[in-house]
């Protein structure tokens, strides 16, 4: 095979003169063309920007590995049991018949991408969102991971209570065989009622659990034959780490404490240290301030990745959509109110304020960038009143309960309520991806997070759409391809 034909992973190639394929890579020549605005008085100028940009994506993938924090976990078992269903094409029986594995609800692996129109009859081809570029397929993720219980994975998932039977008695065999390593346990930063699951703990001193993290990452590297690895925190919300200048404010504090043993310094963020180190992706799917100034300042000196916080699955994604819409379709939204409940081990932890708080804050951003847009609709500081509430409740299990009202006025003094109700095993989600050459704040992987963090001074883009467009954009921009405009100026002039 020729270097610029499809490798057998990948279902198209570019053919452009800023487009070069070799055995190893795609390298694009890409012009980015932004509008730089400046102000004169009260009016703008607005001027058309171009920057050229080199990229360049490795065609072989290699064999990767996914570590998760909290493995034993509902997310922990449902992903490792997804993934195995996935990969051996299980099926299974419900009483409303046989069902088989699937990605739905992952946009990488379940939505498509329109990549452009077709020579001859000018219809628009749409690929699936995985083939854009060449990306590690989960069915061939190695996966480990640690918890603080060390029961294995077959029992983990029959206390997560997530599954059917018949699928988990078909991945139970391989699954029992699946321990999580020791892990770090700071009690005071989860809800005391997790206590007593906490019989998996490492000892010893904050620098020593740095170094076993590392040290356990290596180890399933090389018995793996891995050449990358990937660290999700996938373990109990844990409360605010309180920001204390020389401690964790820079880089030299935040080893400085860690070596000192000092109290304020979260389990997440030991893992994150630890990743960091090794030049590991970390990936926060926890609300939690886990990336203290000092632990993003060490990501960009060790120009490691790191992407947080907290996995965007059901509620804030329907609303980071909702209140997109509303608001650019000139209706203003004066309250928001969002409440749940639920029965997994997640809602028995938020069960506790310090908690709850975190997971607050990260439901409660999320839509402030579309109200600041507008400055039709709003005032400078003015915002809707937005309330979140989350309620434990044993019974329905992880069978979570979302309710919102979205109330606005509309036009001429009217008012608009929707009242929305969404009932879904909570752990039925999976978002996951890998990065290589961008700042070390992955804030392209806000689509699957409620609350982005971002490279120091740049906006936070919680609108799903654009984080959806920026996504797809930024991927064809990698193999030398224009944003998807959807302008279709082909169809409407003559
Ligand atoms: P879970 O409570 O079932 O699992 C968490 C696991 O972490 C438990 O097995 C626990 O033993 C373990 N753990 C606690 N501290 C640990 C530590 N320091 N090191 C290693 N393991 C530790 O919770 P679930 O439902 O799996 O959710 C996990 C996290 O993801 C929670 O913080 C949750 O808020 C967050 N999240 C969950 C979503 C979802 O389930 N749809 C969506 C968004 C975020
Ligand atoms: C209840 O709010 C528990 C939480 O862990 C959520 O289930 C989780 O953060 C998912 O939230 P959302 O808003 O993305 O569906």
């Amino acid at each position: 095979r020729s270097a610029n034909s499809a490798a057998p992973n990948e279902l198209f190639t570019v053919r452009s003169p800023n487009v070069i394929y070799t055995e190893d890579a795609i390298m694009s020549t890409y012009t980015y063309r932004t509008t730089k605005v400046t102000r004169a008085g009260n009016k703008y100028v607005a001027e058309p920007l171009e920057t050229v940009y080199d990229f360049n994506v490795q065609r072989k993938i290699g064999k990767v590995g996914l570590m998760l924090v909290g493995w034993g976990g509902n997310n922990g078992t449902t992903v490792t049991a997804g993934i195995i269903a996935n990969r051996d094409g299980l099926t299974w029986e419900t009483r409303e018949g046989t069902r088989g594995a699937n990605y739905y609800g992952s946009v990488i692996m379940g939505s498509t991408i329109k990549l452009g129109n077709e020579a001859e009859t000018g219809k628009e081809i749409h690929i699936p969102f995985r083939d854009i570029l060449p990306m590690v397929n989960p069915n061939d993720l190695v996966l480990g991971g640690w918890d603080i219980s060390g029961m294995n994975l077959a029992d983990a998932m029959d206390r997560a209570a997530v599954l059917e039977p018949d699928l988990k008695r078909q991945v139970a065999k391989e699954m029992r065989n699946m321990v999580p390593l020791p892990s770090v346990y700071y009690p005071d930063f989860i809800a005391a009622n997790q206590e007593d699951r906490a019989d998996n703990v490492l000892k010893g001193t904050k620098e020593e659990h740095v170094e076993k993290i590392r040290s356990d990452i290596r180890n399933f590297k090389a018995e793996n034959n891995l050449d990358k690895v990937i660290v999700l925190w996938t373990a109990n919300t844990e409360r605010y780490a309180e920001i204390i200048p020389g401690v964790n404010d820079t880089a030299q504090n935040l080893l400085a404490a860690v070596k000192a043993g000092y109290d304020e310094v979260a389990p997440s963020t030991i893992f994150a240290i630890a990743c960091i180190q090794e030049g590991v992706p970390f990936i926060n799917g926890s609300p939690q301030n886990t990336f203290v100034p000092g632990a993003i300042e060490l990501a960009e000196q060790h120009k490691s990745f790191i992407g947080g916080d907290d996995f965007k699955s059901g509620q804030t994604k329907m609303k980071s959509a909702l209140v997109d819409f509303l608001v650019n379709a000139g209706i203003k939204l004066t309250s928001i109110a969002s409440y749940n409940h639920l029965g997994n081990n997640d809602g028995r932890n938020l069960s506790e304020h310090k908690t709850f708080r975190s997971k607050e804050i990260s439901k409660s951003n999320v839509v402030d960038d579309m109200v600041e847009a507008n400055s039709v609709l709003y005032k400078k500081g003015e915002h809707p009143d937005h309330t979140v509430v989350i309620k434990y409740m044993p019974a329905v299990g992880d069978s979570k309960r979302a309710l919102d009202e979205y109330y606005g006025e509309i036009f001429l003094g009217g008012h608009q309520t929707i009242s929305m109700s969404n009932v879904c095993e909570d752990s039925l989600l999976t978002p996951l991806m890998d990065y290589k050459g961008f700042h070390s704040v992955l804030s392209i992987l806000s689509y699957m997070l409620k609350a982005p963090c971002t490279p120091p001074g740049t906006p936070v883009i919680n609108s799903l759409a654009k984080q959806r467009a920026a996504m797809s954009n930024i991927f064809r921009a990698c193999v030398g391809l224009d944003p998807e405009s959807d302008m279709t100026l082909e169809h409407k002039l003559f």
